[in-house]
């Protein structure tokens, strides 16, 4: 064996005198690869999950041979639980075993210890704090693994074991509990002599921000002993196991990232739990028992409960049945898809109308039927997700303008003019309900060659004298190349469209994926979005 160098990171970022400890490691290697190692522990602290340090110390130093102990590692063993409470509770109790008693004093303490570089040093029997060194604490160093076959990868694991086997040989430490830091990291351990390394699957609640290291100690009179052997000892680890699993039941185990996603949103406030609501009428809802009025509703004419619209659906229900059987493709196109697709073509003054199951739908069938990874797609920062998902899907290149900023857009377009793509924006915009200047948006669309999209889902039934968009609201003859609308807003139903050109249609009945798909709208939700579009058209408001 050749002459053996300590390789130290330490990375931190400051914030005015406060300093934060970012990431920490260190290694035992040989001369020839303290470069390969060094770099390898630079990347770590510039990648850790706690952020960006502002500064990283590397410190490299020789040891001499015949200070080096060589230890094997602690027995390793695990134990599954459901919870961080039960997880505390089994450590506390392997804890207790060895003489560390007092579960309530132990649940405070871990809960305040955060920050720390290095470990508290606590009196095993009073469970005070021995030493006096603050966040800093005490740290084990001067300590590696040596790799035998099995090639322990750069893990938690591995290194917590090899600092644990230290710790439960040094003098007068008859335990250590451990916690990472890091929020999303809730596997935690308790180590000893006697009972070995356990590893306990949870100790804390994703994102929680506690976790440190408490080295339980036996004799107070000992500290100055503990403290040189933790931070001077040279220590290689022999004989590491691959770490062991929870004794999950594999069919258990797949689970088990569902939960930690859930349990993750639910943290930071982020389940979707939507409000359930229960009858409505023109402008209320009731929510349980309480009668309440609606102001943020996509209902803009109030159609949804509309008489006559409920009468066309019921009728529709009886004269076709319930559902269409079918996909469009098969035996799903009914009298009432077509009747539809004119009643709407006509509204919009176009020349065709293709429907889709959704307003999703319908974004993402057409943009991927007109789009692919040789086309350019030009889209405003706010577009709904739908259009977003639509481009992603599509593979083209897409190049995002500033919102509702046609200047950006057309400085973007003139460089792009002369490749095939799209330009897409929504007419009325969803969270911010601005409108698009249609005029200048079709000039710059056509002047650069580039095919002129909006979606209308805002803007149908609602912009306009008779309510048909963007288009009659600003006078226009002509609107955009491809116009999509949704039946599920204004129009008090269910389902997406497309209108434009005759051409345009037949290419997206042919092509689009979602249409082929589509099983087909329900044929009494056609008739209540025919019958809402009827009333729209004869009776202005
Ligand atoms: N000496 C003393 N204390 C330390 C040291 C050290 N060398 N390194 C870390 N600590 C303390 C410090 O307070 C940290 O905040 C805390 O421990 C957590 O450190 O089998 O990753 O490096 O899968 O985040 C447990 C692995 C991983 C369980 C623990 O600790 C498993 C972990 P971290
Ligand atoms: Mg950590």
């Amino acid at each position: 064996m050749g002459q053996k160098f300590s390789i130290k990171m330490r990375a931190s970022a400051h914030f005015g005198k406060q300093e934060k400890h970012i990431s920490g490691a260190e290694r035992i290697v040989e001369f020839a690869s303290v470069g390969d190692v060094a770099k390898d522990l630079i990347v770590r602290a510039q990648t850790h999950s706690l952020g960006l340090p502002d500064s990283i110390n590397v410190k490299i130093e020789a040891l001499d041979e015949n200070q080096i102990l060589t230890i094997p590692a602690l027995r390793v063993s695990a134990i599954h639980v459901e919870n961080a409470n039960e997880g505390l509770e089994k450590a506390f109790a392997l804890l207790a075993k060895v003489g560390v008693k007092g579960s309530e004093q132990l649940a405070t303490l871990v809960r305040t210890m955060r920050g720390m570089r290095g470990a508290m040093l606590v009196h095993a029997y009073s469970l005070n704090r021995l030493d006096d060194l603050g966040l800093r604490g005490v740290r084990a160093t001067f300590m590696d693994k040596i790799d035998q076959g099995y090639v322990a990868h750069k893990d938690h694991y591995s290194e917590a074991l090899v600092l644990a086997t230290k710790v439960a040989h040094c003098p007068a430490i008859i335990a250590e509990l451990c916690i990472s830091d890091d929020p999303n990291y809730v596997t935690g351990y308790v180590a000893s002599k006697q009972f070995g390394y356990v590893r306990i699957a949870k100790m804390k609640r994703v994102g929680d921000r506690f976790g440190g290291r408490i080295f339980f100690v036996t004799d107070p009179s000992q500290l100055p002993t503990v403290i040189n052997y933790l931070e001077h000892q040279p220590v290689l680890v022999t004989n590491i196991q691959p770490a062991p699993d929870f004794g999950q039941k594999a069919s258990e185990k797949k689970w088990q990232r569902m939960r930690e996603v859930l349990e993750q949103r639910a943290q930071a406030g982020l389940l979707r739990n939507p409000e359930v609501l229960g009858a409505s009428g023109s402008g209320w809802v009731a929510i349980g028992d309480e009668k309440f009025c609606q102001l943020s509703s996509n209902d803009y004419l109030g159609l949804t409960t509309d008489k006559r619209v409920i009468a066309a659906q019921i009728a529709a229900a009886e004269e076709f049945g319930s559902g269409s059987g079918g996909a469009r493709l098969t035996t799903g196109t009914r009298k009432l898809h077509r009747t539809l697709e004119r009643a709407l073509a006509n509204f919009k003054k176009a020349e065709d109308c293709v429907l889709f199951n959704t307003g999703y739908m319908a974004n993402l069938g057409i943009i991927q039927a007109l789009c692919n990874k040789d086309s350019i797609i030009l889209s405003d920062s706010l577009n709904h997700a739908s259009i977003i998902d639509g481009c992603r899907l599509s593979k083209a290149e897409v190049i995002v303008y500033k919102h509702n900023d046609l200047n950006d857009l057309e400085a973007k377009a003139k460089v792009l003019s002369g490749k095939f793509g799209l330009i897409i924006s929504d007419a009325v915009f969803s969270m911010d309900g601005d409108i698009l200047n249609l005029p200048r948006f079709l000039g710059i669309a056509q002047k650069y060659g580039f095919f002129s999209m909006i979606d209308e889902a805002h803007s149908t039934g609602v912009l306009g004298q008779h309510g048909i968009g963007l288009t009659e609201y600003f006078g226009l003859k002509k609107g955009a190349d491809i116009t999509v609308g949704t039946l599920s807003k204004a129009l008090a139903s269910e389902g997406g469209f497309v209108t434009g050109s005759k051409l345009l249609c037949d290419y997206l009945r042919n092509t689009a994926r979602s249409f082929i798909f589509s099983t087909a709208l329900a044929p009494a939700t056609v008739a209540d979005g025919l019958t809402a579009l009827l009333i729209i058209k004869n009776e202005p408001s």
